[in-house]
């Protein structure tokens, strides 16, 4: 049976195809800077969007059509899981992501919730075996249900503490079970909507408690993904704990974590932050925890999340630079945490809106090649901070100036004359890269 009859398998065509169901700069197998673009890029399908995703808003309901609409309970998480491996194929994408809650229903009991899960995972495993689409991660919804409603790990219940373990625990044991390449914690509720209530310091230790015990249930059954963190700095709440990626940073070096932990970064969550994505990536570049990319974009014009599919290509772009930089994204990838409008309703939308965030990335990654094999911005820094390699630059860089000596060194030297920064020559050429022929 098949899902998507209209669609047959997503091609490379190159960038004159007008065939709408192609791709035009996605070349899977064309190497860049030494690998294949599927090796660099490891692009995979969010689970709640595309197959769960019904195009609500917080205005009005589903608009979504969907070839699994007649089903209900297990009957339509199993009609999504057969459509998912459908889609993944005709695709040819390499990885997918879910919330525990994405694929099977909640039942009464967490023992028939857990129930429910060990029949759909089995069948995704089976589905696994023949397919060669990986799960790049999975995640426990820890924030939809109301007993979350004042958190999970940072709640000031106990009882929904100990929930949160639990589905937790069951979180590792599918990762375990699917051979997730990474596991990703995204604190949709924890956080806080006023101080008057909030015992700041217990909930943020107690959020830490919570991971050294994933740390260690992770050690015990053997699973080794990547740990994740994904931070946003609010929505659903007023203030999520994971603000940014140097707010994560810090929490992880506070509480001796930073060794089991990278970032998971979300575009849309830089911009809620007031960063651009790629500050984020430079961010957790330079301390050592970039894992992994939640591609999307929001709206400037709107200020929440809106989980866009990525076609900037100015940022898909700088975002490849900062990966490249980074040398990949070893077990992370490209998750496409994205969405179609809602009133892109029917189901080869979710393929067009694919085709484009994946072509876009395709482009951003051969441009961010190109810049960095001619070293455009890599002369520039060079030049830019020169006066650090010799005399009391050096000095400075290597640790060995005081206040006497900069003191001395002042009083006996005027201050050199400053350089232009030379910032719009430097848009106009990556400009060109971006408008040149690749
Ligand atoms: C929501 C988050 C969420 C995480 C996974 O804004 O992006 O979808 O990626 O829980
Ligand atoms: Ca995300
Ligand atoms: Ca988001």
């Amino acid at each position: 049976m098949s899902y998507f009859q209209n669609v047959l398998e997503i091609a490379y065509e190159g960038k004159q195809s007008t065939n709408p169901l192609a791709f035009k700069y996605y070349n899977p197998q064309e190497v860049v800077a030494g690998k294949t673009m599927e090796e660099h890029l490891r692009f995979a399908v969010s689970y709640w969007h595309t197959f769960t995703g019904e195009g609500a808003d917080p205005f009005g309901g589903k608009t979504a059509l969907r070839p699994w609409d007649r089903y209900t309970g297990l009957d339509l998480a199993k009609a999504r899981v057969e459509a998912s491996f459908e889609f993944y194929e005709k695709l040819n994408i390499p990885f997918f992501c879910f919330h525990d809650r994405d694929i099977a229903p909640e039942g009464d009991t967490l023992r028939e919730t857990n129930e429910n899960l060990d029949q759909i995972v089995a069948m995704i495993k089976d589905y696994m075996k023949t397919s060669k689409t990986k799960l790049l991660w999975n995640t426990s919804n820890m924030f939809s249900h109301s007993r979350y409603t004042h958190g999970a790990g940072t709640t000031c219940n106990a009882d929904v503490y100990a929930y949160a373990g639990a589905q937790l625990k069951k979180s590792l044991e599918i990762g375990k079970e699917l051979d997730a390449q990474n596991y990703v914690f995204w604190g949709g509720r924890e956080g806080y909507e006023t101080l008057l209530n909030t015992d700041m310091e217990l909930e943020l230790d107690n959020l830490a408690r919570l991971y050294q015990m994933a740390i260690e249930y992770a050690k015990e059954i053997g699973f080794d993904a990547q740990f994740l963190i994904e931070p946003k700095p609010k929505e659903p709440t007023k203030h999520q704990y994971d603000f940014d990626a140097a707010t994560s940073i810090a929490f992880l070096q506070k509480y001796g974590l930073k060794d089991y932990f990278k970032l998971n970064l979300e575009a849309n969550h830089a911009t809620l932050a007031g960063h651009t994505f790629e500050h984020e990536l430079r961010v957790a570049r330079i301390n050592g925890v970039l894992g992994s990319l939640d591609a999307n974009q929001g709206d400037l014009l709107l200020g929440w999340d809106t989980d866009e599919f990525p076609q900037d290509l100015y940022s898909t772009t700088l975002t490849m630079y900062e990966v490249l930089k980074n040398g990949g994204l070893g077990k992370g990838g490209v998750n496409f945490d994205a969405k179609v409008r809602r009133g892109s309703f029917e189901p080869e939308d979710l393929f067009y809106a694919h085709i484009a965030g994946m072509d876009s990335y395709a482009k951003g990654l051969k441009v961010a090649a190109k810049l960095i094999e001619d070293r455009v911005f890599e002369q520039v820094i060079e030049q830019r901070y020169r006066s650090f390699r010799e005399g009391i630059g050096k000095e400075i860089v290597e640790g060995k100036a005081t206040l006497h000596t900069l003191e001395q060194y002042a009083l006996n030297n005027p201050v050199a004359k400053n350089e232009s920064g030379r910032l719009e020559l430097l848009r106009s050429i990556l400009n060109q890269y971006i408008l040149g022929d690749l």
